[in-house]
């Protein structure tokens, strides 16, 4: 036969609590402990609590830019769930819900976006890295990560989170094809939330599913329904297993969008349309899991004020510890790129200190100089 196929395959896609409630007893049944369920569903409430808060503390010029995470959590929580507390998470800046679960005080995240270096500084312990601005690169870096576990003989493996527009940079291709062919166990979990700020992902991407790129590294590839915590929980579940017990990475496209703007930098209103928002606001999450946990008598009314309650009362002083830790000279900018700092940095960083944006409040030039 002088024409023959010799690669076909499939992308699959799962889902186990759909927009209807629709619920998959077969591949649901004993995914999620009920208790945990609970604890689950009121993290995510609590994390949309701090969304909401974060985004006014923006407005309200008391922190910087933020990137609204309302939407979209159950991606990475349903990761962090299904992975051990020894997992590296290795996130992009949509993830808060998967990181606080996984053990990053909340507050570090209002003070990387306060401009504080100090929310970069992750305690000891807390097997996440810093957030990643630039796009694509933290790909790199969690591939890196699961090389050195495996070179240690540890069963340790990372999980990089990234979005869809992230997929079109060299990094990403690059990560994808190391961590393929050196055989890391890494989960490549990317975030098509339909958008890369204003570029639509079927411009980005003109193959009809973004999990198929992974198919030319030779990876596994699948797709999941983002909005639903129980199929995330199954195919990072899954796909962890294979990672620890055979080194081979995953690529899965969770579908999600994001509610709100890109960043607070943006007005999505000047290029998405209101239905499409609308629409999305029916798959919300937290809407699913709360009417499933409503059907099995698990949650009502009352449990929810209380809830709320809760979540306000945390947030409240969460800000309260970022926005009252002791403040730094501006100097600190200097202060995290070089073990031992170049000497011409060195010099802009003393000139800086006898200015006043580089003196703690109180310090004298004099004092500053010394
Ligand atoms: C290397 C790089 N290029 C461009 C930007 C500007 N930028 C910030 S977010 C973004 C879009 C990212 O889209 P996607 O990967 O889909 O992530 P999402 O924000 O939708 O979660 C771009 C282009 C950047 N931060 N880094
Ligand atoms: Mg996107």
């Amino acid at each position: 036969m002088p024409v023959e196929t010799v690669f076909e395959t499939t992308i699959k896609r799962v889902s186990i609590l759909d927009e209807h409630g629709r619920f998959d007893e077969e591949l649901g049944a004993d995914l999620i402990p009920d208790a945990d369920l609970i604890k689950l569903y009121s993290h995510l409430v609590t994390c949309r609590h701090f969304d909401e808060i974060a985004f006014k503390l923006q407005r309200s010029g008391r922190m910087g830019t933020y990137p609204e995470n309302r939407g979209q959590e159950a991606t990475s929580l349903g990761a962090a769930y299904a992975l051990r507390k020894t997992d590296w998470l290795v996130p992009c800046y949509r993830e808060n819900a998967g990181l606080f679960w996984h053990g990053l005080p909340m507050e570090y995240v209002l003070l990387h976006w306060m401009g504080d270096e100090r929310g970069n500084e992750i305690p000891d312990g807390v097997n996440v890295t810093p957030l990643a601005i630039p796009i694509g690169t933290q790909m790199l870096h969690a591939a890196g990560l699961a090389w050195s576990h495996k070179y240690r003989g540890d069963d340790t493996i990372a999980c990089t989170f990234f979005g869809d527009g992230a997929t079109s940079e060299g990094d990403f291709h690059e990560a994808m094809n190391f961590s393929a062919n050196l055989e890391l166990p890494v989960l490549f979990f990317c975030q098509n939330n339909s958008w890369a700020i204003s570029v639509p992902t079927r411009i980005q991407c003109s193959a009809p599913t973004i999990a198929q790129r992974g198919v030319g590294y030779g990876m596994e590839c699948i797709q999941v329904d983002g909005n639903d915590l129980f199929a995330v929980v199954k195919v990072v579940r899954d796909a962890a297993e294979r990672a620890r017990t055979t080194n081979k990475p995953t690529f899965i496209e969770a579908i999600t969008y994001r509610l709100g703007d890109h960043t607070t930098a943006d007005d999505a209103r000047r290029y998405r349309d209101q239905e499409e928002v609308e629409m999305w606001e029916l798959r919300d999450p937290l809407i699913r899991l709360r009417n499933h946990l409503d059907a099995k008598g698990l949650w009502d009314e009352t449990r929810q004020a209380a809830l709320l309650e809760q979540a306000e009362a945390h947030v409240v002083d969460v800000v309260k510890n970022a926005e009252e830790i002791e403040p730094l000279p501006a100097t600190d900018m200097f202060a995290h790129m070089y073990k031992d700092m170049p000497a011409g940095l060195e010099e802009q960083a003393r000139a800086m200190r006898t200015c006043s944006l580089g003196r703690l409040p109180g310090e004298t030039i004099d004092q500053a100089a010394t």
